[in-house]
């Protein structure tokens, strides 16, 4: 039975979507629209309880958090490199995705959905404004992050393979435009997300979910 992907544009199941993409393995992805509120709907709650995408299905077996369908992947597509072997470096690009999921993505989470916070439309402008100040500073240290690893004169993030830490980096790097920070202001990053969407299975990722890297170019077009 194939794989099943629950995603929704644009959001962290982007990461995964890759993956499978990288891995080259058929499966199907199932689109939830978030804006609609198909996430709250009884049938997908029965799914995953906690109303997020990513979610994988694999059979009887039924995975949510990127980190944890990551490691999945991994196992059932070894040949796909999509985690390093050697266990410092398996731990390291684990130690690099943690604080993309722990850290800088609930930062977003401030910026795009503040109502989550708080009722209150001043409080909301006020956690937004911190929370972009935040966020600006994480893609500063995921810019140096992207500068180091490749000054090492690997082509990807983790080394010789494209994996999960250049799929979140082109998400957070693309959030980052939706809070209107231009990415320019993050040379070695915004280059290195360019330059992911190149990659034949990011890219088919990125045309399936119909993604523009700078929303803020979408924004002056329009
Ligand atoms: N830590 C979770 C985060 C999942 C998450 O925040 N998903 C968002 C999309 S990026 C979502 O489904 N949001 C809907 C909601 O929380 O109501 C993971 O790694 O899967």
């Amino acid at each position: 039975m194939a794989l099943r992907l629950y995603f929704s544009p644009g959001a962290c199941s982007f990461v995964p979507h890759c993956l499978l993409e990288l891995a080259g393995t058929p499966f199907e992805p199932v689109m939830i629209k978030l804006h609609k509120g198909e996430h709250r709907t009884p049938e997908f709650r029965a799914i995953n309880p906690q109303g997020q995408v990513p979610v994988l299905v694999d059979g009887e077996h039924v995975l949510t958090q990127l980190l944890a369908i990551t490691v999945y992947l991994d196992g059932l597509f070894p040949q796909a490199h999509l985690l390093p072997t050697g266990s410092f470096e398996r731990a390291q690009v684990i130690q690099t995705l943690a604080w993309m999921n722990n850290t800088v993505h609930p930062t977003f989470t401030h910026i795009f959905r503040p109502m989550n916070y708080s009722p209150d439309a001043a409080v909301q402008a006020d956690i937004k404004l911190h929370a972009t100040q935040h966020y600006k500073a994480h893609l500063e240290t995921l810019d140096a992050f992207v500068a180091k690893q490749l000054g090492q004169g690997h082509p990807w993030l983790a080394g010789e393979f494209a994996g999960p830490l250049d799929a979140y980096a082109l998400t957070l790097c693309r959030w980052g435009t939706i809070a209107e920070l231009e990415p320019s202001q993050f040379p070695a990053l915004w280059a290195h997300v360019q330059r992911c969407a190149l990659q034949p299975g990011i890219a088919r990722a990125v045309a399936t979910e119909r993604l523009v890297l700078n929303t803020l170019e979408m924004a002056k077009k329009s």
